[in-house]
């Protein structure tokens, strides 16, 4: 067991992060062999132009005097990510493309799909945030665990979920992930170690804790991933998970979409430190700050958290700034955000600056584009229409996978589950 308490010795302040070494997980491994090391950026200086970090010293030295309430990324200018795309693997970033174009898709279908009424429920879209997911799933080994809020389907998608899958849990039918019992809010999947979707806001923070906590108890070497939302951090499981992993020393990476709105109010409005990576300084929990938009500056910031938390048994968080496209869910005609708001979030699209990228870089021909999106919507649509032609669930098995008893407190056998096995 290597749960134990902080060292007093133990250096408070880290050093900055060394830009890092992507994880190219979505490449095989021969390519993952030859993948050149991350190789635009040498130093912090220079990682600083795409990345923020926040450390024990940022608090001791408050800088300028002034105030905090700055809306943090949101209105700095895009800059280019250090990573440079010329050493990258044309292949590995292609794959990167057609997965935030899978999402994006989906996605659509998905929103079309609610409309027509042929899933219910609460849902909550990923539209806008692809850059992000691929990122983020891509610096993680296949051994990790995944856990995220209620918006979740291109998360469950990118930790290796089939489309099937997640679109059926979408219909509630019984090929879904969860049987078609969880909805949009609760996909999850034993097999690929994306242990939920959950629909009360903060709800994944203990329970990915937790996990974190057996790994480390077990003496393994994954690693957890916490996904959720600004508007997550002022509530009072963040404060808890946050303070129980920093004392236990857990490998967990608490992972804030910044989409500078919880439902419709403004970050600057509900939290007191509108600049979410340094939440954790209160945990002493190094936080970094990335360009959610920017798919290899995820992917690098967020494998170089992953590995550190791997290998220094610590937790760590990172914030990625983000734009939401849509409402809060299908229903929310956002009437809330200006003309302006929503144009800024048009033009902030990571996906269509991806592509320009690509094409620039002649790594994205016209032909090849084509093809990808052919793929991509023969996928989603062999998801819906197998979705479709899918069977509801039995009314028998309600109650198969609930806590809940027909007798209040009476003890119930779950599947598999030893402590009730005879
Ligand atoms: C404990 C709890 N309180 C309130 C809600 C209602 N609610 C659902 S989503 C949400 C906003 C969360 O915003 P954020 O964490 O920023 O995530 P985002 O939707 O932007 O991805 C709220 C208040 C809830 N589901 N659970
Ligand atoms: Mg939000």
């Amino acid at each position: 067991m290597r749960v134990l308490p902080r060292q007093l010795d133990q250096p408070l302040l880290r050093p900055a992060v060394e830009p890092g070494v992507g994880a190219h997980a979505l490449a095989s491994p021969e390519q993952q062999a030859t993948a050149p090391a991350f190789s635009g950026s040498t130093g912090p200086e220079e990682a600083d132009s795409y990345v923020e970090r926040h450390t024990m010293a940022d608090t001791a030295k408050p800088k300028g005097g002034g105030t905090t309430r700055s809306t943090g990324g949101r209105r700095r200018s895009r800059k280019d990510s250090p990573s440079n795309i010329a050493d990258e693997q044309p292949k590995v970033l292609l794959e990167y493309y057609r997965q935030m174009l899978l999402i994006r898709r989906f996605e659509e279908r998905t929103g079309q799909a609610y409309t027509q009424a042929r899933i219910g429920g609460y849902c909550h879209l990923n539209l806008g945030e692809e850059a992000t997911i691929v990122g983020l799933m891509t610096a993680l080994q296949e051994r990790d665990y995944l856990f995220t809020n209620y918006r979740d389907h291109g998360y469950a998608i990118g930790k290796g979920m089939s489309p099937r899958s997640v679109m059926a849990e979408l219909y509630g039918r019984s090929t879904g992930a969860a049987k078609g019992w969880g909805g949009s809010m609760h996909m999850y999947d034993t097999e690929t170690r994306m242990l939920g979707g959950y629909g009360i806001v903060g709800g994944q923070l203990p329970l990915a804790t937790g996990a974190a906590l057996a790994i480390s108890y077990r003496g393994g070497d994954e690693v957890v991933m916490c996904q959720m939302g600004d508007g997550t951090t002022n509530i009072g499981a963040w404060h808890e998970s946050l303070n129980i992993a920093s004392l236990w020393n857990l490998p967990v990476i608490f992972v804030v979409i910044n989409n500078y709105t919880g439902m419709g109010t403004p970050v600057e409005a509900s939290s007191a430190e509108p600049e979410l990576y340094k939440r954790g300084s209160a945990f002493r929990i190094e936080g970094v700050r990335v360009d959610g938009r920017d798919v290899l500056a995820v992917r690098d910031a967020a494998a170089n958290l992953v590995e550190r938390a791997r290998s220094e048994q610590r937790p760590f968080l990172l914030e990625a700034t983000s734009y939401r496209m849509k409402g809060h869910s299908v229903v929310d005609p956002a009437k809330y955000r200006t003309k302006e708001q929503v144009e800024e979030a048009r033009s902030n699209d990571p996906i269509t600056a991806f592509e320009a990228t690509l094409e620039k870089a002649g790594i994205l021909t016209e032909e090849a584009k084509q093809e990808i999106a052919d793929s991509v919507r023969e996928e989603v649509a062999d998801a819906a229409e197998f979705a479709e032609n899918s069977p509801h669930p039995e009314v028998s098995t309600l109650f198969d996978y609930t806590y809940a008893t027909p007798v209040a407190n009476e003890s119930r056998r779950m599947p598999a589950d030893p402590v009730f096995a005879e």
